[in-house]
């Protein structure tokens, strides 16, 4: 039992060694010095010794729970002095370090703001392939063979009747194809012309609109672009309806706000006129109905395009359309 008892005090020492916190520390007590523990249950075997041996290893095992009892101590303040150190340097209260958190790009934020007005009005959004056939870019929208949007100069060629879209209209084309009115639709997406200066980039963004139903007049188109201007640029932003042209509408109106910058005063910005062009729409024209099936004579409706880069520039006060395609973190976090 001697050597027992040597043993366990061995092991117990050993033990506290590696005692680290304060959870080793209370295993370490509850496996030794606890009620349950080994010390205890070897003292209560102590009984079953001759008589003349108990006084000799009584003594002996108390002297071994004296010091397992005092190195206990000493690895309690051992412990407790590593962590008040340890706090003193290192707040563990503190949060935890937050992993850099990015946000949308101001060209994806702007498009789905757009995108949103027109949807809380009905709208659907619909897309379509940025590759595109000649047939849907061009030919259905009544542009002619002979037009210039048509020229090398502005249109990527796949081959001979492939285009890189160069408006998102050929979605609302294919829309009109495969189903009847009435249609209200949004058109969101990138768009391609072959044009890099310091005002165009060859690839942007743009959302047009097209709805078609029964008795739409002129006037749907003057009521739905008025609330979107106000929703977009605020309620009290002046704007007007120029006549203008495009072969798919007729007639044809540019939308101009009341000038961001100098409040219609006339500024570098506008030109000295006062006001921006946000958009080109008009009332759809008969001869797009002809290529898609529709009969004029029944359905009316309007439609209008804008650049997405235009109508960020102008909402943020940006002007250099070269910042949004950088990637540059100083310009980008500004949103
Ligand atoms: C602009 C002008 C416009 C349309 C786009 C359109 C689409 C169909 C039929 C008729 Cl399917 N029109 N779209 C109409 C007028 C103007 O965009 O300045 N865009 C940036």
């Amino acid at each position: 039992m001697k050597e027992e008892l040597r043993k366990l005090e061995q092991e117990a020492i050993g033990e506290l060694k590696s005692v680290r916190d304060e959870k080793d520390l209370e295993r370490f007590r509850i496996v030794y010095l606890g009620k349950k523990g080994l010390l205890t249950a070897f003292m209560r075997r102590l009984g079953k010794l001759p008589p003349d041996q108990r006084p000799e290893m009584g003594r002996a095992a108390n002297v071994v729970k004296a010091r397992l009892t005092s190195e206990y101590e000493k690895a309690k303040q051992r412990v407790a002095s590593h962590r008040e150190r340890l706090e003193a340097v290192l707040d563990v209260t503190l949060p935890g370090r937050r992993p850099p958190r990015g946000h949308l790009h101001p060209i994806t934020m702007t498009l789905q703001e757009v995108c949103g007005i027109f949807t809380r009005m009905g709208f659907s959004i619909v897309k379509g392939p940025n590759i595109e056939l000649d047939y849907y870019n061009f030919e259905a929208l009544n542009i002619p063979r002979d037009h210039p949007a048509r020229d090398m100069q502005d249109t990527f060629y796949v081959s001979e009747n492939v285009v890189l879209r160069t408006h998102t209209s050929p979605i609302q084309v294919r829309v009109m194809e495969s189903q009847d009115p009435p249609v209200s639709v949004i058109a969101p997406g990138k768009v391609y012309r072959r044009d890099s200066d310091v005002s165009h980039t060859p690839m942007f963004h743009q959302v047009e609109g097209l709805l078609v139903d029964r008795g739409v007049t002129f006037g749907d188109l003057k009521g739905t672009l008025t609330h979107f201007v106000h929703q977009m640029f605020g309620a009290d932003t002046a704007l007007r309806f120029r006549p203008s042209f495009f072969p798919f509408t007729e007639p044809s109106a540019e939308v101009d706000i009341e000038c961001v910058i100098c409040r219609g005063a006339g500024c570098r910005t506008c030109g000295q006129t006062g006001w921006l062009e946000i958009l080109g729409s008009g009332v759809v024209d008969p001869a797009v109905y002809g290529f898609v099936g529709y009969d004029p004579e029944i359905y009316s409706g309007f439609a209008f395009g804008m650049g997405i880069e235009r109508i960020a520039m102008l909402k943020y006060g940006i002007d250099d359309i070269q910042l949004f395609f950088r990637n540059d973190l100083r310009f980008l976090r500004q949103f």
